[in-house]
């Protein structure tokens, strides 16, 4: 057996939520004329010793979510088998319109019982798949989507799916409703927390990082039951084998719905080669952070035999959870799931080094043929979040035209950081605070609080595009806008 094939048989039995590569079976042929079976159903896992009634995106092989071969279609037939209409979001990738999975009214939800049809040549990554419909991803309506490249397979390193989220008991229409129930001048900190507690809120603030302006930052909206990697929580961790002196790659994903991690690699040093699916320059890394909706990839080399943990801790809080990468007949312990030291806040400084491999004008940068503005204001108390003044479906739209090179400034006025995400295509980082950059592209940033940030895309697939906050609880209180290309509707 040579040492490629040993690999590969590793892969399939390390992949925990990711669905398994079959690359070089013969079904992947055959899968290539029909659709791939995508399943959004409902199913029963434990948390904490309870059983908990989730959704989930089940592939064609039983498992969590979509793995595809390079050179792949994501031909795919989502069928709806909860008992709720859904529609499902390909996360990062850049398909048509009509196909983004968003709930416009041209493009109504997959009713129950029936099925959605999907085709689009994807774009190579680590992306993941959500439902854009209610609240349904705090209830787990998510997956991996893992489009490999030749690169990947050329590269023969373990692929190692990690799947973070945020975790509650309660139904997330009560947390929202716990949280807007916040009257205006009822400050976070100096409410009864065990009250707040008992609601599912958490709201806490930290001091502002390197600010003497004694200003406190908002965190954490919701007070979590559990955290999960890969659907289980740091008591009963995932335990991915790996080979003495393995070689991984660890592709990250944020899929919680209101919650940020920092990545501790343990004893182990990565090197960060893409993120949300589009390769930078390698930045060598033990602890990172990753923010709502975004992905790292993390080529790992095993030094040796031996238990090595990989944590995700939560901003401002010591909880974590993680999975344990242990190579054959190597001990694994139990692990606490609550750090000796809280994390600090999520910050910029991965986004700081980063280097988008492709950037936009490599060659001769070119002035953005329009600047759009959008303000991020609001507050916990009361709890309102909007995009230029406005809360969804308030608003105008933000339009471009096809052929533009088009800049937005992020104008964060709000003491709470927000993850914002824009459908259809990719962007790239070109300044922070002002200062230029030619950083990573993404499809998900960061803005800090009280922060300024310049993203810049070419306007190249006509539609109906969602640009929004990536913490589910500030979309559903409104932080969502449209961008809107002439001629659509
Ligand atoms: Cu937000």
């Amino acid at each position: 057996m040579t040492m490629g094939i040993s690999r590969r048989s590793l892969l399939t039995g390390a992949l925990g939520l990711g669905a398994v590569a079959s690359v070089g079976l013969p079904a992947r042929s055959a899968r290539a004329a029909s659709a791939l079976k995508l399943t959004a159903t409902t199913r029963v896992i434990e948390v904490k010793g309870r059983a908990a009634r989730v959704f989930g995106l089940t592939g064609p092989d039983g498992r969590s979510g979509l793995m595809l071969a390079p050179g792949e279609r994501f031909a795919v037939s989502l069928a709806n088998q909860t008992r709720g209409p859904t529609i499902v979001h390909w996360h990062g990738q850049l398909p048509h319109w009509t196909e983004d999975g968003f709930p416009w009214p041209e493009t109504p939800p997959i009713a129950a019982g029936a099925a959605g049809a999907y085709d689009f040549a994807p774009i190579p990554g680590t992306f993941w798949m959500h439902s854009h419909q209610d609240m349904q991803e705090q209830a787990l309506m998510t997956a991996p989507l893992i489009v490999r490249s030749a690169a990947d397979l050329a590269d023969d390193r373990q692929e190692v799916v990690l799947m973070l989220h945020d975790f509650s008991f309660r139904p997330p229409e009560e947390l929202l409703a716990g949280l807007l129930k916040a009257k205006p001048g009822q400050a976070m900190a100096g409410m009864d927390m065990s009250a707040m507690s008992g609601m599912g809120m958490g709201g806490m603030k930290m001091p502002m990082p390197a600010s003497g302006s004694g200003m406190a930052m908002d965190l954490n909206d919701i007070d979590y039951d559990a955290f999960l990697a890969n659907d289980r929580t740091f008591d009963d961790p995932e335990v991915v084998r790996a080979e003495r002196g393995g070689r991984l790659r660890l592709r990250i994903i944020n899929g919680a719905s209101a919650t940020q991690f920092w990545i501790d690699l343990g004893g182990l040093q990565g090197q960060v080669v893409a993120v949300d699916g589009h390769p930078v320059l390698p930045v060598a890394t033990a602890r990172f952070p990753v923010a709502l909706a975004q992905r790292v990839d993390v080529l790992i080399d095993l030094p040796g035999p031996g238990t090595f943990p990989v944590f995700a801790q939560v901003e401002g809080l010591g909880a974590r959870t993680g999975i344990v990468v242990a190579t054959p007949g190597a001990a694994v312990n139990r692990l606490a799931g609550v750090a000796t030291e809280p994390a600090p806040a999520v910050d910029l400084s991965l986004e700081r080094h980063l280097s988008a491999l492709a950037p936009l004008a490599p060659l001769a940068p070119r002035r953005p043929d329009i600047v759009h503005t959008v303000t991020l204001d609001g507050s916990m108390s009361p709890y309102a979040w909007t995009m230029n003044g406005e809360s969804w479906p308030k608003g105008a739209p933000l339009k471009v035209e096809k052929g533009q090179r088009v800049a937005i400034d992020f104008v964060n006025r709000s003491m709470m950081a927000h993850p914002m995400h824009l459908h259809g295509h990719a962007f790239q980082v070109v300044a922070l605070d002002d200062a230029p950059m030619s950083g990573a592209v993404r499809d998900t940033v960061l803005v800090p609080a009280m922060g300024r940030m310049r993203v810049v895309f070419d306007a190249d697939n006509p539609g109906r595009w969602a640009l929004h906050c990536h913490n589910l609880y500030h979309m559903m209180a409104g932080m969502m806008t449209e961008l809107r290309y002439p001629g659509i509707v």
